[in-house]
């Protein structure tokens, strides 16, 4: 098992189960490539389950009936029920009458039920029993969307796992299986829809030629709800316009994108709309013309307007010009434009207010902005986390995320409920991870950097879901039922994340990675062309201790959160460790929840991190015979790596900040046999990537 069918496994299950009498008399109701979809999958986990065929029958004799709200559906499934799932939900409903038991599997739309069988399957593999009361499902954002940052040329940026799986080349006249697949694999999570192109855009995919490309795209991902969409460069107009500006106001600009909108929708006639990275890291954007934000996003905005289609604005803009901390420039670009942006524009805010850091604090647009939507946008590929050699479930920094209180409206003013437009009343909802997707065949490079995939449509549907369910179920899809394998596995992959963290950047420490390639630790980078680039600007060590103040008495950053989140976190005994050297610059001897210093705490905690990693070898070697073992092999390998590199980490990090503290070790923490010299001379053109 090489892993390429991801949590689409379909693998065989006992025998007897009353399942396999199901998928002897199942109906169908409808016809479109959507209802088509349905069977194939039918047939294909019936295959895979019991070597048999998903048989056809009338609605009358089967026992599973898939079927749209109607006449007759109404007779079981209630009026409630169906009025609460939307366009997308599903209904799933156990009826017994006398001997017979019938499955209903009911939605409004053709797409839901794909998502709704979809689940019955996930349940049938797993094993578990429907609940009594039935599913009553629908997602709480409307649109779940995945960000691919794949250049034309098939490199990925930041793609740990191969190239990008689109073969522009092959496009228009060759479809691969992969993308049916991959279509198959999202919506069996939910997610509807993917930015195929890299937000460092390139105008060429605007082009007649590429749309065709796109367009033969779309039409395999369209009978799975994936709706397509693409990054917009916004000098696109100069480069393959011919026009000499790409100011927002100018009416040939204008012009040019109106047009260049009704092209697109003729090529897709669904197409989603754009993504864009403006005035940030190189990218041209209004700001080259003196033109805020808004009046960029709005241009597009107008010009897709017509055809249903919306903007994906990035919060993404911070300037090598300014003095100002890096954490807060974009709450202070886009504070004063709340609602100044037109209807079918969303503003993509990352998670936290630098990049994808191992853990940061919740952004604090999040909480400034009322009239604006905005959408989170998730890191999946592991840029700042390891890349593809190491092993973090990424589950649980999203759910932390997600279920901060920003206190924007009080107590309860979840992240989760911001981005679902409850707390502020938006239509227009929406979520972006980008993705970890590449040609290796098992799609991640790392097996279990599918979970992140997958517990990111999981979260996308319901921002609300426990990642220790997410888990559980990704492990039994994915590889096996067997108790002892899951329940140890799952523990393993909860305690990932904090254990990545612990060895890389504990107690809120921040952006100490090598210079460019993010791989490896680099806690002495310093003097380079942007201040805000190095891991100096953010540690800050020195003698007296380490940390950015973010407090008043510094950037004032804090500033930008509820006063009941800044008044708790300015102070360095309220605020949650998790996030102290984020906020405070504090002394190596200052004492801790724990009752160590700071120096001692932090050199423990790498420590810990280490012997974690160390401590999942053998675990993972416990698990021997209880999956395939192409999949424990490789798994098996990976895992060594991650502890090896988990004490680089630690031994390149405590050794670099051990000169500032000059304290020694604590008991506990192992002495480092090299110098940190070793450590800085590593050479990092072995790390893929670069
Ligand atoms: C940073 C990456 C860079 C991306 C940028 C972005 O290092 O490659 O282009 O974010 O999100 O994390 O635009």
């Amino acid at each position: 098992n090489d892993g390429y069918k991801l949590w689409l496994q379909y693998y065989s299950i006992p025998d007897d189960s009353e399942s396999r009498s199901h998928f002897g008399s199942i109906h169908v109701s409808g016809n479109s490539p959507t209802i088509e979809a349905i069977k194939q999958e039918l047939d294909l986990a019936a295959n895979g389950f019991f070597g048999t065929q998903a048989i056809m029958k009338e609605a009358d004799e089967a026992s599973i009936i898939i079927k749209k709200h109607d006449k007759e559906i109404a007779n079981v499934i209630s009026k409630k029920d169906i009025n609460s799932i939307g366009d997308q939900g599903f209904v799933i409903k156990t009826i017994k009458s006398g001997s017979q038991t019938k499955i209903y599997i009911t939605a409004n739309s053709d797409l839901g039920l794909l998502y709704g069988t979809f689940k019955w399957l996930q349940y049938v593999q797993k094993g578990d029993m429907l609940p009594e009361d039935g599913l009553v499902q629908s997602p709480k954002i409307e649109r779940r969307i995945l960000n691919h940052w794949d250049n034309l040329d098939r490199t990925v940026e930041r793609g740990y796992s191969g190239f990008s799986i689109w073969n522009w080349h092959r496009l228009p006249r060759h479809i691969d299986q992969q993308y049916l697949d991959y279509a198959r694999a999202n919506a069996a999570i939910g997610i509807n829809g993917t930015v195929v192109t890299n937000v460092n855009a390139n105008s060429l995919v605007l082009t007649e030629e590429y749309l065709e490309k796109v367009a033969a795209l779309a039409d395999v991902f369209r009978p799975y709800g994936i709706k397509t969409y693409l990054t917009a460069r916004f000098s696109s107009p100069i480069e393959i316009g011919k026009l000499n500006t790409a100011d927002p106001l100018d009416p040939d600009v204008q012009k040019w994108w109106a047009d260049k909108a009704e092209e697109i929708y003729r090529h897709i006639p669904d197409f989603g709309g754009f993504l864009v990275k403006a005035d940030s890291e190189g990218q041209p954007g209004p700001h080259n013309y003196k033109r805020s934000q808004a009046e960029g996003a709005n241009l597009l905005a107008d010009a897709l307007k017509p055809h249903g289609g919306i903007v994906m604005w990035r919060a993404f803009v911070y300037s090598e010009e300014s003095p100002d901390d890096r954490a807060k420039q974009a709450y202070n670009e886009f504070k004063p434009l709340d609602g100044k942006f037109r209807d079918n524009v969303i503003v993509q805010v990352k998670n936290g207010a630098i990049d994808f850091q191992p853990r940061e604090p919740f952004h604090p647009m999040f909480g400034g902005l009322t009239q604006t939507p905005l959408m989170m946008e998730f890191q999946i590929t592991q840029e700042y986390l390891g890349h593809d050699t190491h092993m973090a479930f990424l589950s649980n920094m999203y759910e932390e995320v997600l279920q901060t209180d920003t206190h924007a409206k009080g107590e309860g003013s979840t992240v989760s409920k911001i981005i679902s437009g409850n707390l502020h009343d938006h239509d227009l909802t929406a979520i972006a991870g980008v993705a970890n997707i590449g040609t290796d065949r098992n799609w991640t490079g790392n097996h279990f950097h599918q979970a992140n995939w997958y517990s990111y449509g999981r979260l996308a549907w319901d921002p609300d879901e426990s990642s220790d369910i997410i888990a559980k179920d990704w492990l039994e899809l994915t590889f096996t039922r067997d108790e002892t394998f899951v329940s140890k596995i799952q523990k393993m992959m909860l305690d990932s994340h904090q254990m990545v963290v612990n060895y890389m950047t504990p107690l809120g420490l921040h952006h100490i990675m090598a210079w460019n390639h993010h791989y490896g630790p680099g806690p002495w980078i310093t003097d380079k062309h942007r201040d805000d680039w190095t891991s100096t600007y953010y540690h800050q060590a020195s003698s007296y201790g380490i940390g950015f103040d973010r407090t008043a008495s510094g950037s004032n950053a804090l500033s930008q959160y509820h006063p009941h989140l800044s008044e708790k976190w300015s102070d360095k005994s309220s605020v949650p460790e998790k996030y102290l050297l984020w906020f405070h610059h504090v002394a190596w001897d200052h004492t801790l929840s724990s009752g160590r210093i700071l120096w001692d705490e932090l050199a423990l905690r790498y420590q810990k991190g280490v012997n974690e990693a160390r401590n999942n070898i053998e675990t993972w070697q416990e698990m021997e015979g209880k999956i395939d073992q192409e999949r424990f092999k490789h798994i098996a390998s990976f895992l060594k790596i991650q502890a090896e590199e988990a004490e680089w980490w630690k031994n390149a990090c405590l050794l670099y900040f051990q000169q500032f503290s000059q304290k020694p070790f604590p008991d506990g923490v192992e002495e480092p046999e090299r110098d940190l010299n070793y450590y800085k001379n590593i050479d990092p053109k072995f790390v893929p990537g670069i």
